[in-house]
């Protein structure tokens, strides 16, 4: 899962906050490349007093909608368990609570519907926003301040809760770093880094917005279908309550609940992400374009379950958005790197802002595009739009952070694993040996034309290209 489409704030890089979070945790520049465990770096977090009854009892009646799938053991092997194939439930997080310990089999439990021993459920990818929007108080519990990650709480947070081999397939998000605190039970990770991207067989089918999501089972491969993967060396990591992990940009990601897990999660966007939102806006263009729904189809096989159809006019809107704030940042940038090789890079930060101020900006109707695009990415995506609109993090914020910061836990780097010791606990893993008969469809040939021309190499290229054309007038 993934940061949805950021609004366009350019006053918003978010490089910053990685720099002060790699600054609290004493790293040297760059070791923010790989993945790091922050064992019991959320120990003391209020958020760590929330068993699931506790949770249960601050939502109420709320229902949420459950994932539902069959534990990974019943697929045969190869077989990803994407969204569109799984089961949706809508119940309250109390019906979920008996569900998991099995005490009380009330007939009104939407989930008794699906057996404990053959299924998993999973209330993935909530913004707690949605969640406690008359409960303003709870953000607090989740203090991201403590690790320098200056003005971020549970109000620009996602919740995740789900029984054993509760898991989200193996994926990489499109925009900013992501930092994951572990409330309740064991979860674990499988981070591949960018660099092993051909290894995972990346699509874009099924689409969503800000995640290319990989081919293999990762626990289960088909190795004839995917020899590649065998070539791979995964980081694995067992989250157990109160720690927290940080995941690099781009770091590939599987992810499955060892026990009943709670976690919570925020993506912090960076500068990057300009670029990023150029190759999300090319995709969906080409994928929209390529496979046009049919007039009956509500919801086309193609489209991930978490997005929803978007005209052709919208499309292009993000796609000329994205670009015109690219390209205006980029020469935002070269002005920079002009006057540092002037010897004027340290202005102060109203200097830099009144200087950048003079540069070209939108026409107030591409404004208004750029406005409209931002609000239909944020109606469709459940944004945490909070996190957005935050004043840039100045010299000043740096110092306060590392005083604040909390230096009661380790940090530590996380190992390679064998391909095989992942694949043999997969295995080991599986709690039962029945079969689902699980077919797969044959694919329409412009799917996989739709596959190749929106494969995130060919992506690349065609926005470097495109951002040259546009450069060269
Ligand atoms: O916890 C999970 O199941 C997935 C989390 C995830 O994909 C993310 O935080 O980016």
């Amino acid at each position: 899962m993934a940061a949805p489409m950021a609004l366009y704030d350019e006053r918003n890089p978010k490089d910053d906050a990685l720099r002060i979070f790699t600054h609290q945790l004493n790293l040297c520049h760059g070791d923010e490349k790989e993945p790091l465990l922050l064992e019991n770096a959320a120990k003391n977090w209020p958020c760590r007093r929330w068993t699931l009854s506790k949770f249960a009892s601050l939502l109420g009646d709320k229902k949420l909608k459950f994932r539902i799938g069959p534990h990974r053991n019943n697929l045969p092997p190869g077989t990803v368990l994407w969204e569109g194939s799984c089961a949706y439930e809508e119940a309250t997080l109390k019906n979920f609570e008996e569900w998991c310990q099995n005490t009380v089999a009330s007939q009104d439990n939407p989930l008794n519907k699906f057996h404990r021993d053959h299924f998993w459920c999973y209330a993935d990818y909530k913004y707690m926003k949605d969640l406690f929007q008359n409960q303003p108080d709870v953000y607090k519990d989740v203090p991201w301040e403590s690790l320098g990650l200056k003005d971020l709480s549970g109000e620009q947070s996602t919740v995740w809760i789900g029984s054993i081999g509760a898991h989200t397939v193996c994926h990489q998000d499109s925009y900013g770093f992501n930092i994951v605190a572990q409330i309740q039970g064991r979860k674990k990770w499988y981070l591949f880094p960018p660099e092993q991207t051909a290894c995972l067989y990346p699509t874009r089918i099924p689409f969503e917005e800000s995640s290319v999501f990989s081919e293999v089972n990762i626990t289960n491969p088909d190795l004839t279908k995917h020899p590649k993967f065998q070539e791979s060396t995964p980081f694995c990591v067992v989250l157990k309550p109160g720690d927290v992990l940080y995941v690099p940009k781009h770091w590939w990601h599987f992810v499955e609940c060892e026990e009943t897990s709670i976690s919570i999660n925020c993506w912090v966007d960076l500068e990057s992400d300009h670029l990023s939102r150029v190759h999300e806006a090319v995709t969906r263009m080409l994928v929209f374009r390529l496979l046009q729904p049919d007039d009956n189809d509500v919801l086309p096989q193609w489209l991930n379950p978490t997005e929803e159809l978007t005209s052709h006019r919208t499309n292009l809107m993000y796609l000329e958005t994205s670009l015109k704030v690219y390209q205006q940042l980029s020469q935002k940038r070269k002005y920079r790197t002009a006057n540092c090789e002037t010897g004027k890079e340290f202005l102060i930060e109203e200097e830099r802002t009144s200087k950048t101020e003079s540069l070209p900006s939108l026409s107030s109707s591409e404004g208004r595009a750029c406005k409209q695009a931002s609000q239909i990415a944020s109606a469709q995506k459940r944004k945490a739009d909070g996190s957005l609109s935050r004043e840039r993090i100045t010299e000043q914020n740096r110092l306060e952070g590392a005083e604040e910061v909390d230096t009661e836990f380790k940090v530590t780097k996380i190992p390679c694993t064998s391909i095989n010791e992942i694949i043999e606990t997969g295995m080991a893993m599986s709690p039962s040996a029945e079969q689902d008969n699980i077919s797969e469809e044959p694919q329409g040939i412009l799917d996989v034309l739709t596959q190749c021309v929106t494969d995130p190499r060919v992506v690349s290229m065609v926005t470097e290209l495109l951002l040259e054309k546009l450069e060269n007038g």
